[in-house]
């Protein structure tokens, strides 16, 4: 480990919050509370661990925003860059015209989806692949001769990006409440979350229960009017929900069934975070498309994509699909994005997360379900979360408003120099997949601190009391 302890190289820590309030905005902040906080500083960054401009050392149990895949520091990534760069630092895919980068990219990720998934359609982001979903798959029915097929259907609770079309297709009502969405046509059912919406039902009953509102939907909508289906493999951004093991099994006979297309959203399952190559493996889904990004370059550049399968790519092929993105198969991104994969491949990135990292991983996190104010905990490879619950029993929620609980222990364990994440009440991990069993038995240790703490401060304010 290479961070350094003091840092020099920038102007004072004050000063720079104070210049990052007054000219930087923020997403997904509330601006006010933040200038008058002042943001942490990160100033680099080595395998797991961060640097602040205070010298602090940070465990990312997130790896970034979920996609840091292979750790920080990786030179060969910069140099990579630097010499695609000099050598072609862009151009553009639309007329007629390719690039070695975008072909071998493209060529590398046909070979490492699943199925027939043999086709890539490159986007500068996650929203951005699933704005272009969203076109492609209407496009394809309109050139299948069935334009009334435009529905498409998601989840409650669901992350998709932040762009007009994501933000519709994803089902965060917060989101939805600013700036006019969702678009029409998108339709959400709701998700598989047990241990908030499971009521009396066993996991396996609620599980098909939640599955079977797609076969509802479909029928309520009419299957002349569904296009697709899209979900995560596991929710992420919703708080690593995991859904019981009936559920994607009833979700593929249901898309099977109907003609409709199934969507998987690997943007954080893929690329090894489920201890496979995508997360449609790990959960046996035979999705038509996959939305890539943030893993796919493990965050060194920002590029995301879709693979798309066989059928969808000729029936588009067939005609002119009047869509695309200045930086579609950036050539720097996508160079950066394939020695990406090759150091996943060559150094068994993927093996070390489901031979070493997740079942270590997985041991550790399912002890935390004995803490006083934690209720289940939940793991697929190496992203996980827990339930906070002051009456753990009756899967009470806190009297107190929504995601205090969670805020304050994340709170706790920022001041503990654990990067984890609440979502409402749920605390959530994701660390870059390379993390050793040493740096688990630090995360967890320091994750065991800020629930200690948080629980205690939670009982001072007189907040560990369960909703009635
Ligand atoms: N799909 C999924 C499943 C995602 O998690 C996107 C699409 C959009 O990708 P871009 O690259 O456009 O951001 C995401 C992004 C959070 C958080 O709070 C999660 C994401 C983005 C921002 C915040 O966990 N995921």
């Amino acid at each position: 480990m290479t961070a350094p302890t003091t840092i020099t190289n920038h102007l004072p820590t004050a000063e720079l919050q104070a210049l990052d309030a007054a000219h930087h905005m923020h997403p997904f902040t509330a601006q006010g509370e933040l200038a008058a906080k002042g943001a942490r500083v990160i100033t680099g960054a080595d395998g797991v661990w961060l640097t602040d401009s205070e010298g602090h050392r940070i465990l990312d149990g997130m790896a970034g925003l979920w996609c840091v895949n292979i750790g920080y520091g990786r030179h060969e990534l910069a140099d990579v860059a630097a010499r695609q760069m000099r050598e072609l630092p862009y151009y553009n895919t639309f007329f007629q015209t390719t690039h070695v980068p975008a072909i071998a990219l493209a060529d590398r990720l046909a070979a490492l989806a699943p199925g027939d998934l043999n086709h890539v359609f490159f986007a500068g982001s996650g929203s951005e692949a699933n704005d272009t979903n969203i076109r492609m798959v209407r496009t394809y029915w309109e050139m299948k001769g069935k334009p009334s097929k435009s529905v498409i259907i998601s989840r409650k609770n669901a992350y998709h990006g932040s762009s007009v079309g994501s933000g519709s297709l994803g089902g965060m009502a917060p989101m939805h409440a600013q700036g006019g969405l969702p678009i029409p046509d998108i339709h959400h059912i709701n998700q598989p979350n047990w241990w908030a919406e499971g009521g009396e039902m066993s996991p396996e009953e609620f599980g098909l229960a939640r599955a079977r509102e797609l076969e509802q939907a479909i029928l309520e909508l009419g299957e002349d009017r569904v296009a697709a289906f899209i979900a995560e493999p596991v929710q992420g951004a919703g708080g690593v929900i995991v859904a019981p093991e009936t559920y994607w099994p009833e979700i593929q006979r249901i898309c099977d069934k109907y003609e409709i297309l199934l969507i998987a959203d690997e943007v954080i399952c893929g690329f090894g975070r489920t201890g496979n190559w995508f997360g449609s493996q790990t959960l046996n889904i035979r999705p038509h498309i996959m939305t890539i990004a943030k893993g796919l370059s493990s965050g060194y550049q920002p590029i995301g994509g879709s693979i798309v399968c066989d059928e969808v790519a000729a029936v588009i092929g067939g005609g002119e699909f009047n869509h695309g993105y200045t930086y579609s198969g950036h050539p720097v991104a996508s160079a950066v994005a394939l020695e990406n994969l090759r150091i996943m491949e060559d150094e068994g990135v993927i093996t070390h997360v489901r031979d070493v990292a997740a079942p270590y991983l997985a041991e550790k996190w399912a002890e935390l379900a004995d803490h006083p104010m934690v209720g289940e905990a939940k793991i697929v490879g190496l992203m996980a979360s827990i339930a906070l619950s002051p009456h753990k029993d009756s899967r009470a929620a806190f009297a107190a408003e929504a995601g205090t609980a969670g805020f304050i222990t994340r709170e706790r364990s920022f001041a503990n120099n654990l990067v984890m994440r609440h979502v409402g009440d749920r605390m959530i991990i994701a660390p870059p997949l390379v993390i050793t069993p040493d740096e688990i038995d630090i995360l967890m240790t320091r994750a065991r601190k800020a629930l200690d703490e948080a629980m205690a401060e939670i009982k001072d304010q007189g907040l560990f009391v369960p909703a009635s």
